[in-house]
């Protein structure tokens, strides 16, 4: 997708308030909030909207059951979605309600130009209603002659008057758009799914409903009070009724959308009917409708009966709102489904951002109090570290595509190629060795350099973790806006001098689930029991004494690179080694692995360290750390990563 447009207008579904946010809702809030705040940084003037949808049966229904109003229910409902949103700091500029005046007289107005136009007429309906999806299928396609093929639940035989949308005039018309615009609908595999359903002939729509009234009237001139409007025109409109379409038109000039997000379960409404919609009030289509996958609860569909639905307010209080959210972008490929689990979230807080992003700032507030006096210059950078310049600016010059093609994942995968890089050019070039040697420009343009990469990371990070990557960007002395995304992530600036402060950690490292009450419940049937615990019998017959995951989480397993390595004199055991473990410094490490490795076979390898033992003194040098090996009637071998691991990657 180019950037050649100067506006940009992100959309989400608007939520329906039957119920209240999960993670799933989330999701697609923080997703195109993403996209927002990146048009924004990249110089667009960019519209944003959310907001709910309240009308339709299912509303009224549930309104009914809890005794309340459906105005006042509906009320209830939509602040919540609002005040999470607000809670979570999402920048949308305009939160929509369908039962917003605007909004019902926008709708009216798009249903008379339809009819103005020749594309509704009226019928009787006959057929069967799935109230939970609020959709009317034909009888071949129920399961057993009665359930809807969407959620499984009891469709309602529906005879009614009511007002059709000739959407089988469209058929033609919408082929051609998908076969014109290769990324109308993203990813391109669900455009193939809707080209196939489309090609299967589509039926005309009924657009009005007779048998209750939560909904928004026909226009007066239709003459016609006892129909109100199909939900999902209601619906759809809102995202031109939100620009002023059909009142003041204030915002017309955003349309058409940038990006419409959507779950892939609602991609036929926004992919067949929408398009078709827009066609009959002559207004142009979308650039991008983007589908999500569906995130489950370890592999169940989330459901309130199942009890496992997850609040996505628990999880940012107890995980962080900025690791949340980059948690659910990098974990799974926009397009497929994703499983929500408290070890992967932790995994992703300790290794990616801790170890990776979080790590690498500290070396820089280490490197500069202890060598520099707090000062980071980048003046020499590209004097002695120009090959690293180019591969950093690589990687960036490939993000922004993706960004927008929906990879969101990769976006973030090629955005962590800069911090390797950092890390291996700390590795590599040894800011303590250059000290030692008194290659004291040399060791500042490396300080200089990470500085930098942390700087470019950050501009580019900043949509998705905006908290966080302003904590880096003040803490190097520069602002996140349109003209730093200018110089130092589309272009090759570095960092003015300045003098660092230290902060605080950014990612603290995460020993144990926080939340226990998300926890799924024990899922072993009352039939297994006895098995398992007569298993756990036998295993304390054999004498195995047993710790909780606690106790393992207390000891600190992490990857180190070897950075050099002697013989110690006068010991025919002992190898002192220096082992990079993702600090300030490498750690002195005595090991007793003589006999089996020479100082060569270690230097510039691998190995698992034990990093929270109490120091000891072995032949009067201190040893920091104790390496992981195994040893048989053959001799000793080393434990060590299968592939090369960032130095400090936790093993657990
Ligand atoms: O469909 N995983 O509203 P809705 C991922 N009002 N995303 C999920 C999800 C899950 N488990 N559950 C919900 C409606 N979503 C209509 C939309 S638009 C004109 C009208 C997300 O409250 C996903 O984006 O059922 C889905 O499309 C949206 O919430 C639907 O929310």
């Amino acid at each position: 997708m180019s950037n050649s447009c100067e506006k940009a207008y992100i959309t989400t579904p608007i939520y329906y308030v039957n119920d209240i946010a999960h993670i799933g809702h989330a999701y697609t809030t923080i997703i195109a909030d993403t996209l927002a705040r990146y048009s924004r940084l990249s110089g667009l003037e960019t519209f944003f909207l959310t907001g709910t949808d309240e009308h339709g049966q299912k509303i009224e229904e549930a309104a009914k059951k809890r005794g309340e109003s459906t105005q006042a229910y509906a009320d209830k409902i939509s602040a919540t979605f609002k005040d999470l949103w607000d809670d979570f700091d999402i920048s949308y500029d305009k939160f929509i309600r369908t039962t917003d005046e605007d909004h019902m007289k926008g709708v009216q107005k798009a249903f008379s130009t339809m009819h103005k136009n020749g594309d509704i007429y009226k019928d009787t309906y006959k057929g069967h209603y799935c109230i939970s999806c609020e959709t009317f299928f034909p009888s071949i396609q129920l399961v057993d002659d009665e359930f809807c093929p969407e959620c499984g639940k009891s469709t309602t035989i529906v005879e009614e008057e009511s007002y059709f949308f000739k959407l089988s005039a469209y058929e033609d018309k919408l082929l051609k758009w998908y076969d014109e615009n290769p990324d109308c609908i993203l990813p391109r595999s669900k455009r193939n799914e809707v080209i196939r359903f489309v090609e299967g002939g589509l039926q005309d729509l009924s657009i009005t409903r007779t048998s209750f009234d939560w909904g928004v009237k026909l226009p007066a001139d239709m003459n016609d009070p006892k129909h109100v409007m199909y939900v999902w025109l209601d619906a759809l409109m809102n995202y031109v009724t939100a620009l002023g379409y059909g009142t003041d038109d204030a915002n017309m000039d955003f349309w058409p959308a940038r990006v419409q997000l959507i779950g892939k379960d609602i991609l036929r409404f926004h992919a067949i009917y929408w398009p078709a919609f827009l066609m009959s009030l002559g207004l142009p289509l979308p650039k991008h409708i983007a589908a999500h996958g569906w995130w489950t609860r370890d592999g169940e569909k989330m459901s309130k009966s199942k009890g496992n639905v997850v609040n996505p307010k628990e999880v940012a209080d107890a995980y962080g709102l900025d690791n949340f959210r980059y948690f659910m972008l990098r974990e799974v490929p926009f397009g497929g489904d994703g499983d929500f689990s408290q070890k992967a979230l932790i995994d992703r807080i300790n290794s990616d951002l801790g170890n990776d992003l979080g790590n690498l700032l500290n070396r820089v507030i280490g490197m500069s109090g202890k060598y520099f006096d707090g000062k980071v210059d980048s003046s020499q950078v590209a004097k002695y570290y120009q090959a690293e310049l180019d591969e950093v600016h690589a990687s960036l010059n490939k993000l922004e595509p993706l960004l927008f093609e929906m990879q969101i994942h990769r976006y973030l995968e090629e955005l962590w190629r800069p911090l390797t890089v950092a890390n291996k050019a700390i590795d590599m070039y040894q800011p303590w060795t250059l000290m030692k040697e008194g290659k004291e420009e040399e060791a500042m343009a490396l300080n200089g350099l990470i500085a930098a990469i942390l700087a470019k990371v950050s501009v580019m990070l900043y949509p998705v973790m905006p908290e966080v990557c302003t904590k880096i960007s003040n803490a190097l002395h520069f602002s996140i806006d349109n003209e730093n995304w200018t110089k130092l992530a589309k272009g090759t600036e570095l960092l003015a001098p300045f003098t660092l402060e230290k902060i605080d950690p950014l990612f603290p490292r995460i020993e144990e689930p926080l939340l226990t009450q998300i926890e799924p419940e024990d899922k072993v049937s009352k039939e297994d029991e006895p098995k398992i615990e007569k298993k756990k019998d036998l295993k304390e017959i054999e004498g195995i004494a047993y710790i909780g995951i606690d106790q393992f989480f207390q000891t600190s397993l992490k990857v180190g690179t070897v950075v050099q390595a002697e013989e110690v004199p006068k010991s025919k055991k002992l190898l002192l080694l220096q082992v990079d473990v993702g600090e300030d410094e490498p750690r002195q490490v005595v090991a007793g692995i003589k006999e089996w490795y020479s100082a060569d076979d270690m230097l510039n390898t691998q190995v698992c360290v034990v990093a929270n033992l109490k120091p000891a003194k072995l032949m009067g040098l201190v040893s920091q750390g104790m390496l992981l090996a195994a040893k048989d009637e053959n001799g000793l071998c080393m434990i060590r990563p299968e592939k090369p691991k960032t130095a400090g990657t936790p093993i657990g």
